[in-house]
């Protein structure tokens, strides 16, 4: 079914896009006719800088639209504040289409349509914000779409949790445990005073993250589910978690189809191997993506192998989505990732919610600094969380950091995606 769908999307895009016309000019196979999982693999990867590159010579969509532009519905774009933003175009029956997987998915994860739903994300130009409205909205909850981004506006999203005590939200990781600081800094007890059943994130790791998922479970009382793939791949929520599994996500194959691919050679992966997760739209008629690259790094497991009480038959990414290739830090021949040093802080008692990464190059040899919260509240004094910290991210990526400890509340808080990490050397390792 999966790969009639896949010969039906690819054959349309072809017919409908002179990008792809262009792009599969090469190609040993008849992209209007694609007989086998084989053949699928033998067009190229589409890059973020085909994207760009495409857009800004055929400005504002390129020619991916592959409808009228009058059918669009909404349009997004990239929120980051550097260079010519992404275009996505979005067609009605699209937006449509997405409401119906979203809304699935949304049930899947325990929503009922008596359930009221906060979304604490910002309603800017991302679309896990207005993706998770759709969904939301489809299903027939009760929405609150509160956003997040304004001065004082957590403060107050406190003030209307307790009020409304909503049954689920959706958000950040990183903005749920600065809600839920900010809850016990205004004396409420989240756990008691909110009344949330689920929580369901997108956009960063930290869901998938053990001990930050742990985190949030015991500071809400609730369960905790991780979704997300690009906005570019909206339906984005063909990754998500479920109620069954104790960590990551399941990759509903029918509606996105997604391979895991070499980060080097982009050859598929089999199960049981780590590499790039690269997406197929299999229903989209407005700007269809194809084998779409997304430069994050996961791994990836066989339906047989998880064996989700659910009883679902998608592959699954057991361990979430848990860095960018282009996150990846290479420290003296170490490849670390941001997630794996939060995973280990997260697990210590101590440990005030917040860090900082920094990497600098002294004399040519790399030195990792890590600055992290020690919550006041706790037993243990400033060495010995230090030389804690230390121990622990040894063991974790074999090397020990220089930690200075810094009280809970110092470092800035996020409402959306973190942003940890600052890589200060001069020259640049090429990975
Ligand atoms: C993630 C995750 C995740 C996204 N675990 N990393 O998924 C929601 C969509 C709308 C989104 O975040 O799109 P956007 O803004 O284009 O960012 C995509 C990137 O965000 C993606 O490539 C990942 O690096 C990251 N991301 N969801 C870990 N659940």
């Amino acid at each position: 079914m999966i790969l009639e769908k896949i010969n039906e999307q690819v054959r349309y895009a072809y017919e409908n896009s002179g990008f792809y016309r262009e792009y599969y000019e090469d190609v040993d196979v008849d992209p209007t006719d694609i007989t086998s999982f084989e053949e699928f693999r033998e067009l190229p990867v589409l890059t973020n800088e085909a994207i760009k590159r495409e857009q800004k010579e055929h400005p504002p969509f390129g020619r991916f639209l592959c409808i009228d532009e009058n059918g669009i519905e909404r349009i997004y774009g990239t929120s980051g504040t550097t260079g010519r933003p992404k275009v996505f175009g979005i067609g009605a029956g699209d937006w449509d289409r997405i409401a119906e997987w979203h809304a699935q998915i949304l049930w899947s994860i325990g929503l009922r349509p008596d359930d009221r739903v906060i979304i604490t994300s910002p309603f800017i130009q991302y679309l896990g914000s207005w993706g998770a409205l759709q969904g939301v909205d489809r299903l027939g909850c009760s929405t609150f779409p509160f956003g997040a981004g304004m001065e004082g506006q957590t403060e107050q999203a406190v003030e209307w949790i307790a009020d409304l005590r909503p049954d689920a939200l959706y958000g950040t990781p990183s903005y749920a445990i600065y809600l839920g600081e900010t809850a016990e800094e205004k004396g409420y007890d989240p756990t008691e005073d909110f009344e949330f059943k689920v929580m369901f994130f997108s956009g960063e790791p930290g869901a998938s993250v053990p001990s930050t998922r742990r985190r949030i479970e015991t500071l809400f009382d609730c369960t905790v589910i991780d979704q997300g793939s690009m906005a570019e791949m909206t339906p984005w929520m063909s990754n998500s978690g479920c109620r069954h599994l104790e960590n990551g996500m399941h990759v509903w194959q029918d509606i996105v189809y997604t391979e895991l691919l070499d980060p080097e050679t982009e050859a598929f992966l089999e199960y049981g191997e780590e590499g790039v997760p690269t997406y197929t739209h299999l229903e989209r008629t407005s700007q269809p993506m194809i084998r779409l690259w997304s430069g994050d790094i996961s791994y990836w497991e066989s339906p047989e192998e998880t064996d989700c009480e659910c009883g679902r038959t998608y592959p699954t990414l057991p361990r979430g989505v848990y860095g960018r290739v282009d996150d990846m830090l290479v420290i003296r021949g170490k490849n670390v990732f941001p997630s794996q040093i939060e995973d280990r802080l997260h697990a210590l008692d101590a440990f005030g919610d917040e860090f900082r990464v920094v990497v600098e190059n002294e004399e040519a040899l790399d030195t990792l600094e890590l600055v992290v919260e020690r919550d006041e509240d706790s037993d243990v004094e400033d060495d010995e969380f230090r030389a804690l910290v230390r121990r622990s991210i040894k063991a974790e990526i074999g090397l020990s950091p220089n930690v200075t400890v810094v009280k809970k509340g110092t470092l800035e808080r996020t409402q959306f995606k973190a942003d940890r990490v600052e890589d200060r050397r001069k020259i640049p390792v090429d990975i």
